[in-house]
């Protein structure tokens, strides 16, 4: 049986997803047979452009009808545009496969994992945290499994870019409380939060955070809206975030993102401090881990690009590095062949729902000036 799939947005996600999609059948030969069926968007000719370049038999400007008529729905148009397309699709019995952040507030998050829920485990509803399928990071979450750092005492994770250091880089919906919901927070946070609850949910952690302290910053509050005119638009969402996180066990966690960190382009970091060793992952070094246990003087690098690492079976001979784009290739492998065998798959809507309780009680925190306890 071929897949039909149909796609909402075109841009950098629906480029990255359609690439994943061509690249399934050259490397993971138990993939699903697919058919990028339809590209959904607004505006024809753009989409006409787009699918022929990535790959698609044909367009629609009416999702309402592709939700109904496809096999598999794919939601990675901007975040407004997340929670009604969705939920059309899992009420006609489609599954969904929904970039993240899961929806720009906790209302709309909750609806969508409610008709997620709705939909039944058969119906998978997968949020696109693709951070979970790097390689080094699947080889962290065995060594926090089985035990090897002992008891978590802290988490660290940072998420540093500098696309808007610029006050004349341009508006962009990224930049809208209503478009987006949140700004850094959401669209980066919400990476940094699933990690942390991935890589220490069911350790000693059981990924319970009990309270959060949140600080948010704006620093530009109005961008041009293009090079070629003096209209500007206001920024109505954060740049930057910190945030202090307290687990149930007293573990601690410091989480932090910013786009105006000059100098830094896509550096996400997470470490890890446990009692018997520490590790510590930076995508900017994607194909390696760093891992000290007690007694160590210092961090041994672990290249995790051997045969008998996740997914490496399927690329290159050992030490012939994977890149960004193959996170993309693995989370559309789990995804596509879950909703082949009508499984569950994960990070699923309750886990893009959980990572936006996080963002929320941030900005609660911020807003209160206080600590946020988290049900
Ligand atoms: C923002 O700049 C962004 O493209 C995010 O939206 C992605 O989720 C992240 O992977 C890279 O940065």
């Amino acid at each position: 049986m071929t897949l039909d799939v149909g796609v909402l947005g075109y841009r950098f996600m629906g480029k990255a997803h359609a690439n994943a999609m061509a690249r399934l059948p050259m490397f993971f030969s138990d993939a699903p047979a697919i058919e990028r069926s339809v590209l959904v968007g607004r505006n024809e000719e753009t989409l006409r452009e787009a699918a022929d370049r990535l790959g698609f038999d044909s367009i629609s400007t009416d999702w309402e009808a592709v939700v109904d008529d496809v096999d598999v729905f794919y939601n990675l148009g901007p975040n407004h545009v997340h929670p009604e397309p969705s939920i059309a699709a899992l009420e006609a019995g489609t599954p969904v496969f929904c970039e993240k952040p899961l929806a720009p507030t906790l209302e709309e998050a909750e609806r969508m994992a409610e008709a997620a829920a709705d939909a039944g485990d058969d119906v998978p509803a997968g949020s696109a945290f693709n951070y979970r399928f790097v390689p080094a990071i699947q080889y962290a979450k065995g060594l926090l499994d089985a035990g090897e750092l002992g008891e978590i005492r802290h988490v660290r994770g940072r998420y540093l870019q500098d696309w808007l250091v610029d006050p004349e880089a341009p508006w962009s919906w990224r930049n809208d409380a209503d478009l987006a919901g949140a700004g850094a927070l959401g669209d980066l946070g919400s990476h940094t939060v699933d990690l942390v609850r991935f890589l220490v949910g069911g350790v000693d952690l059981a990924g319970d955070i009990e309270r959060i302290s949140g600080h948010l910053q704006t620093f530009v509050d109005e961008r041009p809206v293009d090079g070629d005119s003096d209209e500007t638009r206001p920024v109505t969402v954060d740049d930057a975030y910190s945030a202090q996180l307290e687990f149930e066990n007293g573990a601690m966690g410091t989480l932090e993102a910013t786009r105006y960190a000059t100098g830094h382009k896509n550096d996400h970091t997470i470490e890890i401090h446990g009692s018997e060793g520490s590790l510590r992952f930076s995508l900017e070094r994607l194909n390696e881990l760093e891992v000290l246990r007690d007694g160590d003087r210092g961090y041994e690098t672990i290249l995790v690009t051997d045969e008998d690492d996740p997914y490496l079976d399927h690329w290159w001979p050992p030490g012939h590095v994977l890149g960004w784009e193959h996170t993309f290739v693995h989370e559309n492998y789990e995804f596509l062949s879950a909703v082949e065998d009508g499984r569950s798959f994960e990070p699923n809507f309750d886990d893009g729902l959980a990572a936006q309780r996080v963002l929320a009680a941030i900005e609660e925190s911020d807003e209160r000036g206080e600590w946020v306890s988290l049900e």
